[in-house]
């Protein structure tokens, strides 16, 4: 029987999946995203599950688009296949995303982990969009979220030359979340999903999506956003709980309603 592309870990609250084509430092052909992406969406409506770890592997989060499937491919095919749709359903979805990265990050894999919310990194982790060097570029939003962690000038530098960055350098830069001993990236992805988890899930997803606002959209704009998305935790009894839980003085248990 062949491997499974994704293998997959529940926690408590916490799922991981872990992406799985070892022999090829996990690039992505269109099967593994397609994976990927639909169980996501399926995670999306269990309550079970409030926070998704993603990974890779020791040596390789995921080295990129799949080059051996993408040389096989012609303009129209890829017209028509059109394997940026998943990508746009990831950037969708609403739980809150770790990715946790030892190894290489490149090219689609290293946006992959930018398309996460967090990213927690191996010292040793390297990332990079070379596309260029394959007389390609950046289509799954290298140009744009690179650009917006590391400004103009770096980005240049790194998109037209293909160099690779450390994992320091993007931790600096606002990219990585948290940057841990290399074998340490699993435990502490866990850690902090763990304590996400036992967030309030209508607040942490209105967080998320106030954070991509403020990202997107001019500030005004962004704060009647969240000025609405504020209104709207009252609607919970999580809220209830988390005020009268402060005022009794003991902790707050959010059941996620
Ligand atoms: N695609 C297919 N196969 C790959 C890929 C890849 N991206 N990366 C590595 N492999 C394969 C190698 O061909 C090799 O296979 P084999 O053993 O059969 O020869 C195996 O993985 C091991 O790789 P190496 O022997 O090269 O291992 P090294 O440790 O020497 O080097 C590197 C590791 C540095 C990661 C090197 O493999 C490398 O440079 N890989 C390519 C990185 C790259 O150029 N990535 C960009 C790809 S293009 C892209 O991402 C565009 C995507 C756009 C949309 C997103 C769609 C998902």
């Amino acid at each position: 029987m062949a491997e499974p592309l994704l293998i997959e870990q529940t926690e408590g609250a916490i799922c991981i999946l872990q992406l799985n084509r070892p022999k090829v430092m996990n690039a992505l052909n269109l099967e593994i995203v397609d994976q990927l992406v639909h169980r996501l969406e399926q995670l999306q409506y269990d309550d079970q599950i409030r926070c998704i770890i993603l990974t890779g592997n020791e040596k390789a989060f995921a080295a990129g688009g799949d080059i051996a499937e993408m040389s096989k491919m012609t303009l129209m095919e890829m017209k028509k296949k059109n394997q940026f749709l998943p990508w746009d359903r990831l950037h969708r979805f609403s739980k809150p995303l770790i990715a946790a990265v030892q190894g290489f990050a490149l090219g689609g894999g290293c946006e992959l982990a930018m398309s996460c919310d967090m990213i927690v990194a191996s010292e040793r982790a390297v990332f990079g969009q070379p596309e260029i060097n394959l007389g390609i570029m950046p289509g799954a939003g290298g140009t744009q979220r690179l650009t917006k962690a590391f400004g103009k000038a770096r980005s240049f530098e790194l998109l037209l030359t293909g160099d690779t960055f450390s994992a320091e350098e993007a931790f600096e830069r606002g990219l990585v979340t948290k940057l841990v001993p290399h074998e340490l990236v699993l435990e502490e992805a866990k850690r902090l999903a763990r304590q996400i988890a036992k967030q309030p899930p209508m607040s942490v997803m209105l967080i998320k999506e106030a954070i991509y606002k403020a990202l997107d959209t001019p500030l005004q704009q962004g704060m009647d956003f969240e000025r609405n998305a504020f209104y709207m935790c009252f609607g919970t009894e999580d809220c209830s709980e988390g005020l009268k839980a402060f005022t009794e003085k003991r902790k707050p248990y959010f059941e996620g309603r």
